[in-house]
């Protein structure tokens, strides 16, 4: 029998719709989702929190653990984690959603976390604002990139890299960027990139580099694998394709009744039934609008507000449910009049699919 060896070269897999394969099970139970009954809450318990890990949760300590400004700086530094807690701090809760959220549902299925609903969740992440530090480091004139570099190392489609990522001055400046070192009072845990991540508010978590060790600052434009080989969109393999930046506008319900251990088909008892859910934006853009579909005739659901912009709101409606099935869906419209689709345009990495969520119930 011939030898897969991955580190040498490079197979991609295809997939079979409503068929997953071993590995592809294996992801999933590393990468966990949120379970959408989570939806309940304003901020996700840390256990329900989503999680993606490329390689492997790399063991830190919080006492060594050293943040080091390299490259095109005139005041290149390092500082530890206890320095960087005694500077200003700010918490804000932030959604943060994986681009492959949905990727199971884009036909055909690219190979990789193959993610339902599940990968979003709502935390208030304590940390200190990135900008200042920058600024105290003094980019070179000539820096068009920063660089961002997670101690986690592994290969993905026959590159070996450390998880990194990047983002311009500008964007530093206007997007609230974060470096964390807490999740929801207490102290980030391990696999959620203790001691010390990236927070991007507003963007896909891709961008938010969990187990920082490195900011480095480049006079030519960041090329790492996890920011130009994946995360674009892309209709075709070999085009250099659109980075993925902010999040999409998208809801999800909380499923309603109970649930079928294994099906998860729901059972709803007939009568007046409150259902639930969240909806959020990028790029600090509110939500206008959740309607409610039940098998097509659509309702506008009422929204509560959220007191940060970069924080999912709840949405709810009462409906009186009549003895029968249905497939129950809801669809958020933001203020810069985006809405949700119906059906995904296809992309090759089943990213950012923000596709109506579709949950079938019994009503009895
Ligand atoms: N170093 C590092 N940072 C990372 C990743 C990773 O694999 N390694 N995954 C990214 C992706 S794709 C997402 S969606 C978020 C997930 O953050 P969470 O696991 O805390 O929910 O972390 C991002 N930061
Ligand atoms: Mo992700």
């Amino acid at each position: 029998m011939k030898i897969y060896d991955p580190f040498k070269e490079f197979v991609r897999p295809t997939t079979a719709q409503g068929i997953f394969s071993e590995t592809e099970v294996e992801l999933a139970n590393r990468n966990s989702g949120m379970p959408l009954e989570s939806l309940d809450y304003d901020v996700t318990p840390i256990g329900q929190h989503y999680l993606l890990t490329h390689f492997d949760i790399p063991k830190l300590s919080n006492l060594d653990h050293i943040l080091s400004f390299r490259g095109q700086f005139s005041n290149p530094y390092s500082i530890n984690l206890e320095e960087i807690k005694s500077l200003p701090k700010k918490t804000m809760a932030v959604t943060l959603e994986c681009a492959g959220n949905g990727r199971s549902n884009v036909v055909p299925r690219s190979f990789s976390m193959p993610w339902k609903y599940g990968a979003v969740g709502t935390s208030e992440w304590t940390g200190t604002p990135l900008r200042a530090l920058i600024k105290k480091a003094a980019p070179k004139s000539d820096v068009v990139d920063i660089s961002f570099t997670g101690a986690d190392r592994g290969y993905d489609s026959g590159h070996e890299h450390n998880f990194a990522r990047s983002l311009t001055l500008k964007q530093i400046e206007e997007l609230d960027v974060l470096l964390v070192y807490q999740m929801n009072g207490i102290p980030l845990l391990p696999q959620h990139g203790a001691p010390l991540r990236v927070i991007v508010p507003g963007w896909y978590g891709m961008a938010s580099v969990k187990w920082l060790t490195e900011i480095k600052a480049l006079n030519e434009s960041f090329d790492g694998y996890q920011q130009t080989g994946t995360y674009c969109f892309r209709t075709t393999r070999d085009e250099p394709g659109i980075p993925i930046t902010d999040i999409r506008v998208k809801s999800l319900m909380k499923p309603p009744g109970i649930p079928d251990w294994t099906s998860r088909k729901r059972l709803v008892p007939k009568g007046e039934v409150s259902l639930i859910g969240r909806a959020w934006s990028g790029g600090g853009r509110k939500i206008k609008k959740v309607e409610v579909s039940v098998n097509g005739e659509w309702f506008e659901a009422k929204l509560y507000n959220s007191n940060s912009k970069y924080s999912w709101i709840k949405w709810a409606l009462d409906w009186d449910a009549s003895e029968g099935h249905y497939i129950l869906g809801c669809r958020a419209t933001d203020n810069s009049g985006q809405t949700q689709p119906d059906t995904q345009v296809f992309d090759v990495g089943g990213f950012a699919n923000n596709a109506i969520q579709q949950i079938e119930i019994f009503v009895r």
